[in-house]
């Protein structure tokens, strides 16, 4: 073999090198791309996530901070109006403006939290049944089972408050391909007893209802 040959066979050698690691280059970036984009992305949305719910759980514990004194601030004709309208600020001032719900809830004491309307069970099914009598203790005219007051409440009252948003995702297009959602669900909730302030505190009915 001539010096000519060797001097091709060894140029071949090198520009098939070249080839190779160009393509274990754009190999590796090919696989490498769609993780950085998600590890990115996931970040972002996390951390997105991490602001409203800490927004949300700021503008809980102030607004109920207001609403145990009784005081309703200048501008407001309830305090229902003022919390709905701070909470839905300050979840505003971190891009979320729909998908909110607020729900305030009275009772006496307590451990009357969640729990359901005194009926008599006439036919023994551990069930409240239309046509059983029972204790219209938030007076609405209906059976509930949980016996919570819309509302605020008056003075010594417990309140419970509940807000739940339903936070879109970036880009929830994608993402509901895998989880058959485009938003997260994000709710906090929180018990208070009013002080003591000289206003009229809410009384549970004992108002019994048997139709
Ligand atoms: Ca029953
Ligand atoms: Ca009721």
């Amino acid at each position: 073999m001539g010096i000519w040959k060797m001097r091709q066979i060894l140029k071949k050698i090198r520009t098939n090198l070249k080839r190779n690691q160009i393509g274990a280059v754009a190999l590796e970036y090919a696989l490498l791309a769609p993780l950085f984009v998600a590890f990115t992305y996931g970040s972002l949305e996390i951390g997105r996530i991490l602001m409203v719910y800490s927004a949300l759980e700021g503008a809980v514990t102030e607004s109920t901070r207001i609403s145990i004194t009784g005081n309703i601030p200048a501008g407001y004709t309830t305090v229902e109006d003022y919390i709905k309208e701070y909470v839905e600020n300050s979840i505003r001032d971190v891009g979320v403006s729909t998908g909110v719900t607020i729900s305030m809830k009275v009772y006496d004491s307590f451990s009357s939290i969640g729990d359901e309307e005194p009926y008599t069970d006439t036919n023994g099914n551990l069930t409240y049944d239309i046509g059983e009598c029972y204790t219209d203790i938030n007076s609405n005219a209906g059976w509930d089972a949980d016996m919570g007051s819309s509302g605020a409440g008056g003075e010594e009252n417990v309140m419970v408050m509940d807000i739940s948003v339903d936070l879109p995702y970036m880009m929830h297009g994608v993402i509901s391909a895998f989880s058959q959602s485009e938003t997260i669900n994000l709710s906090t909730t929180t018990a208070v007893r009013n002080e003591p302030y000289g206003g009229v505190a809410w009384e549970p009915s004992s108002n019994v209802i048997c139709s």
